[in-house]
């Protein structure tokens, strides 16, 4: 990576702007989406600050050419396509980030890219407002890694970078250990509160509660099939953590469903499904959350 070459963000949706706005005090960031502006981005801090962000906004056509590097933050069903618009204007070797929820796009793109990839997983809470803000809604944590552990040095520069920007990162060697357990995160809360169309902290209530234990259990046994390690305390100690720490929320995929917008089911639920059938285990929990979600 060299200092003078911009960082491009590919996605303008809150994690987009949220990196944009946050990247732009440290070094030269450009914005790409399927528009243009010139109008400058807002950005309000969980502290209540407004930031002015004048980030340039360009499409793919118009990106610069040789990007330090390229952090797709598209959702996960955008993001192959949005890639693919950008890749044929810039160099083929830039090292790229993928942002994206669930375990659908990772393990491709990786094997695919010719640049170094590597995947990120973040807690940061953002969500769009209007056409050019963001609110960074609480601080998170993101880890970087390689799939097989790989490109620790890009992954320590980047996560370097990101700290000093305001978004705490670090470099890891278990990227798709800690994707799988946002995974199961996300599958044991999103399709729930998207179908009841309830806040996060009502899966504690009756008979959410059932539901999510029942979800949680068919999760454990395709988990340790798959290989991926329980976290410390247990699937579903760390779910419960969650939802405790989000219990006001409305998840993004309740925030889908009621914007009309394609949600992540396949992303979240599809790699959990396929695992099941795999290892020939039962998952009518899941199914009915497949089948009660729209894609
Ligand atoms: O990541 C989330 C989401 O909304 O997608 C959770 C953890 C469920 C918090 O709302």
């Amino acid at each position: 990576m060299t200092e003078a070459a911009p960082w491009l963000i590919l996605g303008p949706g809150a994690l987009g702007r949220l990196l944009a706005c946050r990247l732009d005090s440290r070094m030269r960031t450009v914005l790409v989406g399927r528009r243009a502006s010139t109008r400058p981005l807002h950005l309000c801090t969980p502290e209540g600050k407004m930031m002015r962000c004048a980030i340039p906004r360009v499409t793919a056509s118009q990106a610069p050419r040789q990007p330090a590097v390229v952090h797709l933050t598209t959702k996960a069903h955008a993001a192959e396509q949005a890639l693919a618009s950008l890749a044929a204007h810039i160099d083929p070797a830039t090292p790229l980030v993928l942002w994206q929820n669930g375990f659908r796009v990772q393990e491709p793109l990786t094997r695919c890219w010719q640049g170094q990839v590597l995947c990120a997983t973040t807690t940061e809470g953002a969500y769009t407002q209007g056409e050019d803000g963001v609110v960074h809604a609480g601080h998170g944590h993101t880890f970087i890694g390689h799939l097989d552990g790989r490109h620790r040095d890009l992954a320590t520069q980047i996560a370097t970078v990101l700290s000093r920007a305001g978004l705490a990162a670090t470099p890891c060697d278990d990227i798709r250990q800690r994707l799988w357990h946002k995974l199961a995160v996300n599958a044991a809360i999103n399709p729930l509160v998207a179908r009841y169309r309830i806040r996060n902290g009502q899966l504690r209530d009756r008979p959410f509660r059932g539901m999510v234990a029942a979800i949680v259990d068919e999760l454990t046994l395709i988990m340790q099939a798959e290989g991926i390690a329980p976290p410390e305390g247990g699937w579903e100690a760390m779910i419960w953590k969650v939802i405790e720490a989000t219990a006001t929320n409305r998840a993004s995929m309740l925030q889908d469903v009621l914007a009309d917008r394609p949600t992540e089911r396949d992303a979240i639920l599809g790699p959990l499904l396929e695992a099941a059938g795999r290892h020939g285990i039962a998952a009518p929990r899941l199914d009915a959350l497949w089948e009660n979600t729209p894609g």
